[in-house]
């Protein structure tokens, strides 16, 4: 079947989606039930109409588009939520490619065995209470507790977020879709790295999603005056995570080179000239390919905290805020999209991501395939996220094959 996806709607719909939540600073700001995220969601659920899909919401605010068939649905999709000052193609070019295949294939009348879905998940970034909000909510990994004490990264409780919206905890919950008879879940997303820009090659075909812990830290010392104080009577804050941050760095960096630990955000108090640091709260996130590597940074992590809390007379807490584990694609639909690059001309590598995605939640419910296509410079989550249009065609070409042969191929 040569069938091709109209691309300049494609990107059209790629850059009227982009219009919601331009944020004055730089950026799309777009979290998820935002202002801008629910003139998004309109716009998204009517183009869901448009195509002639069965439009379907969930309690946790996802959005699908189903064309009917026999059996298990075959679902692609990601995420239109972003971070604050993030690019136009992080998680709108799966749903949007996956919209246009599945417009593609009711146009032409295609009659495919399974049902298709298109997905759009609910808050991947984690603006709200931890990464894959939406996601996690349909396969049922989200804990009442965590919703009910969960803050956001705007420092407001979830709850205050969803008042005044269609959304509540119990109908967040209650969007787990038991046994949800989903035979594969494909996600189309931008690289966010430079491999296949390095290596020259269209289509990255993911072999394994990193896995990652996020923790919120703190050291604590003591206040003093920053004229007066000599250095070896102080128990400086500051320089209790400027100690940890070099050695962590060095060891993920020395003993486990490809994982990855980023301190992201930190807070220094009181924070003036002259009061040497009583407390410093920061963030931690580190990632790995292997789930042993994330096991055995978290224990060094919380003794290098120890250590240095007790060389410089300061305590040390680490809290956890959230945890995913690595996961591998499955190999089967990986030889599938192989055969259909082959077939289409594209070139294409297996590579890792070091990014999370909702593929990996969609994992526990389904087969699961990540298809990469180049973003330039590898930049993402930053204004200037830019793709080379082309790539973007041969993606969503590639999806669409894809989902037609998983579609017709009888497997069970
Ligand atoms: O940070 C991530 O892994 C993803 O972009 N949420
Ligand atoms: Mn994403
Ligand atoms: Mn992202």
């Amino acid at each position: 079947m040569d069938l091709r996806i109209n691309f300049n709607r494609l990107k059209e719909d790629i850059l009227a989606l982009s219009q919601f939540g331009r944020d004055p600073k730089e950026g799309i700001s777009r979290p998820s039930f935002s202002k801008a995220d629910f003139e998004a969601r309109d716009w998204l659920k009517i183009r869901i109409k448009d195509a002639g899909l069965t439009l379907r919401q969930d309690g946790a605010g996802n959005i699908f588009g189903r064309l009917e068939g026999e059996g298990k649905t075959i679902m692609a999709g990601s995420h239109i939520d972003t971070v604050i000052n993030g690019g136009i193609f992080d998680g709108s070019v799966g749903v949007l490619s996956a919209l246009e295949c599945l417009r593609r294939i009711k146009e032409e009348g295609l009659r495919l065995a399974k049902p298709l879905e298109v997905a759009s998940f609910t808050d991947e970034e984690g603006n709200l209470v931890g990464d894959f909000l939406g996601s996690r909510a349909f396969v049922g990994l989200l804990e009442r507790e965590n919703l009910e004490k969960g803050m956001t990264k705007f420092g407001t409780p979830l709850l205050d977020i969803l008042k005044g919206t269609e959304f509540t905890i119990d109908s967040i919950l209650n969007a787990h879709r038991h046994s949800p008879e989903i035979e594969a879940f494909l996600e189309l997303h931008i690289e966010q790295g430079t491999v296949l820009e390095t290596e020259n090659k269209t289509i990255g075909i993911v072999d394994c999603i990193a896995g990652k812990q996020y923790r919120w830290c703190y050291f604590l010392g003591e206040a003093g005056h920053a004229g007066t104080t000599p250095f070896e009577l102080r128990h400086d804050a500051f320089l209790g995570l400027a100690d940890f941050a070099l050695k962590s760095t060095q060891h993920v960096a020395t003993h486990h080179y490809g994982s990855k630990l980023t301190i992201g955000k930190v807070s220094v108090s009181p924070g003036a000239f002259t009061i040497i640091p009583a407390r410093v709260d920061f963030s931690l996130d580190f990632r790995s390919t292997s789930k042993e590597t994330l096991d055995n940074l978290e224990k060094y992590i919380l003794e290098l905290g120890e250590d240095i809390a007790s060389t410089r007379g300061l305590k040390f807490n680490s809290l956890l805020m959230d945890k995913t584990d690595p996961v591998t694609p499955s190999s089967r639909i990986n030889a599938i999209m192989k055969e259909e690059c082959q077939k289409l001309g594209f070139s294409s590598m297996k590579l890792s991501s070091g990014a999370g995605h909702d593929a990996q939640i969609m994992a526990s419910v389904a087969e699961m395939g990540m298809i990469f296509i180049p973003c330039v410079d590898g930049i993402s989550h930053s204004p200037k996220e830019m793709i080379d249009w082309d790539d973007l065609e041969k993606g969503a070409n590639l999806l669409l094959n894809v989902l037609i042969r998983l579609a017709n191929l009888n497997y069970s």
